[in-house]
């Protein structure tokens, strides 16, 4: 049987289709990524409701007796513990070379939950890092920025909010 990998680039990219069900306003995602003992979340994606844009990318470390990573989506909130809106998990053996699809959420009660997409690709993968470049994946890339700012544009045009100043605190 082949060798597992030790590790693995793991870009949370967008949602879509979210149940929101924030009970003042949008729901404000982020995104726990789990594999193992190894833990990282993406920033709060405030008021963003059903479909956020996140455009982060973690190394994950996935350690010889861990065999998949658990990705989760919560709505932040300051009063009550936060919700989870959806669940997903990425089997370490699937990782063998550059994914970049779009997975089912569900629920607690199991549930379809919208979806998350992910790209993900082997530690020490040129392939998958030439992808990244040119999807312009990254927070270091400059054209990721770019993407996230045109998203988030299009989204408050839709939503009729033309205040370009930060949101208020609703929470
Ligand atoms: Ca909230």
């Amino acid at each position: 049987m082949a060798q597992q990998i030790t590790g693995a680039h793991l870009t949370v990219v967008e949602a879509r289709n979210l149940v929101d069900s924030d009970a003042f306003g949008k729901a404000d995602p982020y995104v726990v990524c789990t594999a193992g003992t190894w833990k990282k979340e993406t920033k709060v994606q405030k008021a963003t409701g059903a479909n956020p844009m996140f455009n982060e990318r973690f190394e994950v470390d996935i350690a010889a007796e861990v065999k998949e990573i658990v990705v989760e989506i919560y709505d932040k909130d300051h009063f009550r513990p936060d919700d989870l809106m959806g669940r997903v998990v990425l089997p370490v053996h699937e990782i063998t070379g550059t994914i970049d699809r779009w997975y089912q959420l569900y629920n607690k009660a199991g549930a379809p939950a919208g979806e998350l997409r992910l790209s993900a690709y082997p530690k020490g993968s040129i392939a998958g890092h030439i992808h990244d470049v040119t999807h312009g994946f990254g927070e270091h890339n400059p054209l990721g920025k770019l993407k996230q700012k045109l998203h988030k544009h299009k989204h408050q045009k839709a939503d009729g909010n033309d205040s370009s100043s930060s949101s208020s605190d609703e929470e």
